[in-house]
Formats: C-alpha cells, structure tokens, sequence
C-alpha cells in the first residue's frame, strides 16, 4: 500500500509482524495509546475555555469535578491501558509508586508494562504553549502468572520495545517506534484520525539549534558551558541559533526535525538534573537512537544507564549525533 493516507491504524496492523513477538499485544496497547491521546488532545484544546467551562476544582454542568489537565490525562491514559487486559502494571510520573493491574482472569497473564508520563510540561498549558504525552514500553522480566514488581519498572532503556510521545501542538501528533525507525502521524481533528504523515523521522547528523534553559548557566557545571560558548563563538556555521520551548517534547520535535541538541544538565541546585531517566529520558533516547540521534548524561548513553529507583532524574543532552558528541567532549575534558 502507498504511505499516501495511511492512517496509524493500518500502519499498525502492517507493521506489526516486523516485531519481536507478534501476539499482537503491543499492537493493541499501541492503539489504547492512540485513543487515549485523542481524549486528552480533545480536553487540551479546551484549556482557553477555562474561564468559560471553569477552572480545577470546580464542579460543571453535569456535576463532575473539572480536574487538573495533568491528572486529566494521567487518568485518561492509566484507565484506557488498564482495561484492554494488556499491561500487568503503569508507573507515571504522576503517581507515588506503580500501579498494579491484574488481568481479568487474575493470572497474572499480561506481559507488558508501561511508563509514562502523561503531560509533560503542563506548567505551559495556561499560556498556550505546546505540552505532550511521552510513553515507554517494556516486557515484563518477572515470570507470566505472577504480580508485577518493581524490579518489572527499572530496566535498562535498552530493554524497551517501544517508546513514543504525542505532541498537543499546532498539529496534534504522534511519533513512536517499536525499534524500527521513528515514524510521525498528525491528527485530522475533524474525523478523529491519525495520518502517516513524518515517515521515517532521522535527526540531520549536524543541527543549527541548541535548547537549554540558559537562565540557569551560572548553576551548570564547566563542560557545559564551555560548551554553550562554542555555540555561541561565530567559527564556521556557527553561532547557533538558541531556541528554548520549556517543553521536551516540543524542543525534542523541532530539532528532530530541523537539526539540534537539547539539554537539561545537572547544576549546582539539581545534582541529577530535572528529567525523569524513565518516563522522560530513555523513551526520547530510544527515539532519538531510532532516528540517528544520541542521548547521553554527557558520558554515559542513557539507555545503558541502571535505574535504580522510579522517579530518578538524570542530566539529559540530546539530539543530533554530531551535536552530542561535541558537547560530551566539552564534558569530557572539563
Ligand atoms: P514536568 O515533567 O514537571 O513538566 O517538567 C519537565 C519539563 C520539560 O518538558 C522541559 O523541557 C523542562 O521541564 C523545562 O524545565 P525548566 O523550566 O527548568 O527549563
Ligand atoms: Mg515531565
């Protein structure tokens, strides 16, 4: 079939003997994704209308609590995974601890597990700006027929067999792969559709653009900022151009796109950065990977990084390959 008009569901169902294991489990869980995301972008695009429709905390028309976005979609995503029978256990961002769930035969049957979080950078909904849904997929390692673990959640980036995000844009869209490249479908709002619509997404091996909250500059360690200096120095392409969204997700798709590197670095008031290794870091590494980009802390690779707790952060650079490899030099030698 031509990739003209493909929609994400046919994508799926095409696709999915290219994977692993061809239950078609994870391409179920793939599809609950999808239908969650257009729930929470339908309630995203209504966020201009808080004054209207009432703000957190207030009741509406019908009588239901209006809820935050970020629990919103936290609820959105969690309930939609939980009852196709798929997963045997979500972790969130917005959750303490993971959130067990039993197959409906309560065997235990379900084999995968999902992190996520479910609107990263929420703090921009209010003034309009980009906000997205970053997810990662693992096999369980715990035998099939027993409760889920916590050792089930801290695996290796490397272990993961998809990873994606939804950005709720100006196009909403969803990018993901299953390790088989990173592919991108924009949501035709009017029929509720996702569309193929980025096939193949590959980060320029060389990029223009560097994103870092440079408010912080006099916090991040030398490396660093000698690095963002040579951004800075006018030498053959550069000075590069400074853009900076304050949503990963967003800064992530443009430089995937156009050429770039973002980083969160660790500073004198983070020791571990702000990010998220396993809701944030390793799926937009694994992408990255996916798309002939890099991710690294600046010496190690992110997906080879051992977690050791669920919420852990760690200092993020990532992006286009050449791009990273300077800026881990500028670490290196520092
Ligand atoms: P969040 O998970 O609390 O939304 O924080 C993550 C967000 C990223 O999307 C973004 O890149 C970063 O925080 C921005 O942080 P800062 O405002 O410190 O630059
Ligand atoms: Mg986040």
């Amino acid at each position: 079939m031509s990739q003209r008009n493909q929609t994400l569901g046919e994508f799926i169902i095409e696709n999915q003997s290219s994977f692993k294991y061809t239950s078609g489990e994870l391409s179920r869980l793939i599809n609950s994704i999808r239908l969650a995301a257009k729930v929470v972008n339908h309630e995203v695009n209504k966020a201009g209308l808080v004054d209207i429709i009432g703000t957190a905390g207030d009741t509406n028309i019908q009588g239901e609590d209006q809820q935050k976005l970020d629990v919103y979609a936290n609820d959105t995503f969690i309930k939609t995974m939980t009852k196709r029978n798929i997963v045997c256990g979500i972790a969130s961002e917005e959750e303490d601890d993971f959130v067990a769930i039993n197959s409906q035969d309560e065997n235990h049957q379900n084999k995968y597990v999902v992190l996520i979080d479910p609107l990263d950078g929420s703090s921009n909904i209010d003034v309009n700006v980009s906000v997205g849904t970053i997810f990662s997929i693992y096999r369980r390692v715990t035998p099939v027929g027993t409760p889920v673990t916590i050792k089930d959640f801290l695996q290796k980036g490397n272990q993961q067999v998809a990873a994606g995000y939804v950005v709720y844009g100006t196009s909403t869209m969803l990018v993901y792969t299953t390790g088989h490249g990173v592919n991108g479908f924009t949501l035709n709002p009017a029929i509720g559709t996702f569309y193929l619509s980025h096939p193949n997404m590959q980060f320029p091996e060389n990029g223009s653009i560097y994103s870092v909250n440079e408010g912080n500059y006099i916090h991040f360690p030398k490396g660093i900022k000698d690095y963002i200096k040579y951004c800075q120095m006018e030498e053959g392409d550069r000075p590069y151009t400074s853009r900076y969204i304050g949503s990963l997700v967003s800064d992530f798709h443009r430089n995937m796109i156009k050429g770039g590197i973002y980083m969160y670095p660790k500073s004198s008031m983070n020791a571990k950065g702000k990010l998220r290794l396993l809701y944030e870091c390793n799926p937009m590494a694994f992408l990255a990977e996916q798309a002939n980009g890099k991710a690294s802390d600046g010496f190690t690779r992110i997906m080879d990084i051992e977690p050791t707790e669920l919420h852990e952060r760690v200092p993020f650079i990532c992006g286009s390959k050449n791009m990273v490899e300077k800026a881990e030099e500028f670490m290196q030698n520092a």
